[in-house]
This record gives C-alpha cells, structure tokens and sequence, in this order.
C-alpha cells in the first residue's frame, strides 16, 4: 500500500474511533507524540510518589496511615501500566528511565512543590488527583489502544484517591482553628501549581491541534482547566474554604467560573527544570534507581537460571 493510502487509513480509523493497536499501521509522529506523552505520564506518577512518600511515617493514624501507603503504592503501578503501554511502541524501559534522569524527558510540574503539612496530603489526593482525573477520563477515549485501557484502571484507582483526599480534608476543615488555618494553607499553596498541571494555554500549547486531530487528547488543556476550576469552585464551599482567587465569579452567561490568570513565569520556570524541588525530586529517582541494581541483576539471572533448567529439561517456556 502507497504510504498516502495507509495515512488516509490510519486517518479513516481514526474519525470512526477505531483504535490503534501496537501492530497497526502509524505514522511516525503519531509514534512519537505518543511515546512522549505516555512516557511523561508515568514519569509523573513514579515521581509524584514522592511528595505523598514524605508523609506515610508522620501520618497522624494507622487508618491514615495505612490509606497513604496504598495510594502511593497504586501511583507505582500506574507507573508500570503506562511504561508498558509505552513498550509497545517499540521504545525501551531503559530508554525512558534514562531520558528522565538526564532531564530530557518531563514530568509533571506538580511535583515540584514541597509537601509541608499534613494537610497537604488532602489536597494532593482532592486537587491534583482531583485535576488529573478530569485529564485521565477524557484520555480512557485516547486512539492509541493498549493507552486507553490502561487508563481504564487507572481512573479507577483514582477516584479512590480523589476520596481520601477530600474525606481527610472535610475531617480537618471541622477540627481545630489550627487544623482549619492548615487545611486553607495548602488550599492556598497547591491552587494555582494545579492548575498549571493541565498544561499551557491552547493558544501556546505546541501539540494540542495534532493530538486533538489524532485524537491522542480528547480536550484541549483550556477545555479540561475549566472544567477543573468549575468542580472545585463549588467543592471548595463543602469544606468551608475559599480558592485563592479574587478574580473566582460565576458567569451566568457562560454558565462557568471566570478565575484569574495564571502566572505563566513561574510554570515554565518549573518545567525547565527550577522549580523548588526539581532537583531534590529527580535525585531522589537516581538514587532509587541505582540502590535497586541489585534487584534488577537478581531478576535477570533468576531468569537465565530457570532458561538454562528449561532447556536442560526440554521444558516449554511459560
Ligand atoms: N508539567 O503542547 P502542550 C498524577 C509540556 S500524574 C510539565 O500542551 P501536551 C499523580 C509538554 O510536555 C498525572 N510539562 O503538551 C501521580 C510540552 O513539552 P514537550 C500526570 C508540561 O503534551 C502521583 C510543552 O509543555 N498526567 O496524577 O499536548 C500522585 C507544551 O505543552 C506540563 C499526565 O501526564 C506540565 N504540567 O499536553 C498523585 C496526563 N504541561 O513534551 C497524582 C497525560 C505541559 O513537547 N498528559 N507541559 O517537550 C497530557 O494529558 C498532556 O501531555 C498534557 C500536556 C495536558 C500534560
């Protein structure tokens, strides 16, 4: 088939939501955005283990305690569902765990802000759960396949985040006047980094019209900050709290919340690499990765092991 055709098909499959499939016919920026974004998004959610990991030793219950251990732990599986989707596009885990440590590959700004009370920990699971929720359900739509379906899962688990964080807020947001000053502290803090996660503005995204065509995203970064602002807008009101932003109104005519503008300064300062945890976060990931050598070696000549058994005994592989 003449390279046209196949671009016009991969195009008619696309328009009728067929999905893509790892053996399929793609063009190669098609391969690419999608190694790009897939690849970030599990970056985001190993590193995005380490603001919440801060707390699991200082949480104030064994109840709290045992709910932040497995959402961390869910974060590490989320980790491995998405790299393995990213496999199937004929890239490697080593590939994408290097391009991370030399700081080719990004990761959600997000992560970069400190956690400094407990009452953080309710707004990462409320807000920046909260934010990529809205971002994940629009992508379980995504055309590439094994992508889509790993987002299924994901949500899932999210949802379950998204909970324990409100629930934990809603406990604090009752308590004590420096238990309710907490709560509002880290509202303020982690807003606007929230809002940021969805990326630039469309009019400044670089990929957003291509990944929208190719349905790689399903909603523009503004479309999805909207209907992020609108959810936590009337959340917000639950807890008793405010959002950190004068210019917060409801629009009666446009039926959604007018909000203030971003500081775009500061968003690209922290994706290009000088946010204030950046480097402590992606040390934090090297040193991980080079104490869990042994493990990795442990594995590989297990796995030699139970080859050279197999073919000494005529085994089939399993
Ligand atoms: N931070 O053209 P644009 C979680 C980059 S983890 C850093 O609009 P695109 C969780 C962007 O990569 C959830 N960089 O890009 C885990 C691009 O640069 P490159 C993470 C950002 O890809 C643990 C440039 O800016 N979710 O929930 O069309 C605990 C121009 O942007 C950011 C995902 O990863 C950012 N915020 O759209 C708790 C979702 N925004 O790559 C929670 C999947 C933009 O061209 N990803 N950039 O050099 C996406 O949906 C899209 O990639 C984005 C950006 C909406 C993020």
């Amino acid at each position: 088939m003449a390279l046209q055709d196949a671009d016009a098909l991969f195009q008619h499959k696309i328009d009728n939501e067929i999905k893509i499939e790892p053996k399929d016919f793609m063009p190669e920026a098609y391969r690419k955005t999608n190694i790009r974004q897939i690849s970030q998004h599990a970056h985001s959610e190993i590193v995005g283990m380490l603001p919440e990991a801060n707390w699991i030793s200082r949480a104030p219950s064994l109840k709290r305690k045992a709910i932040l251990l497995a959402k961390v732990q869910d974060e590490a599986g989320h980790g491995l569902y998405l790299y393995s989707a990213a496999e199937t596009l004929g890239t490697s885990r080593d590939e994408m765990i290097n391009d991370l440590h030399i700081g080719k590959a990004k990761y959600s700004s997000i992560f970069n802000y400190p956690s400094l009370t407990w009452a953080d920990m309710g707004v990462i699971g409320w807000l920046v759960d909260g934010a990529a929720i809205l971002n994940q359900v629009a992508l379980c739509r995504t055309s590439y396949g094994p992508y889509a379906r790993a987002l299924v899962r994901i949500c899932k688990e999210e949802s379950f985040h998204q909970r324990q964080g409100f629930d934990s807020l809603l406990v604090l947001s009752k308590g004590t006047p420096a238990q309710k000053e907490m709560c509002q502290d880290a509202i303020n803090r982690w807003w606007w980094p929230s809002l940021m996660m969805f990326g630039p503005k469309d009019s400044e995204s670089t990929n957003n019209d291509q990944s929208i065509k190719w349905k790689i995203k399903r909603k523009t970064n503004d479309e999805l900050r909207q209907s992020f602002v609108d959810m936590a807008a009337e959340q917000v009101k639950v807890l008793g709290m405010v959002l950190p932003d004068e210019k917060l109104k409801w629009n009666s005519q446009k039926n959604q919340y007018d909000f203030g503008e971003i500081n775009w300064v500061e968003f690209w300062n922290v994706v290009k690499g000088n946010g204030p945890c950046n480097k402590q976060r992606l040390a934090a990931r090297v040193k991980a990765h080079e104490d869990g050598a042994w493990v990795r070696e442990a594995a590989i000549a297990f796995a030699e092991k139970r080859k050279m058994k197999r073919e000494i005994l005529k085994e089939p592989a399993i």
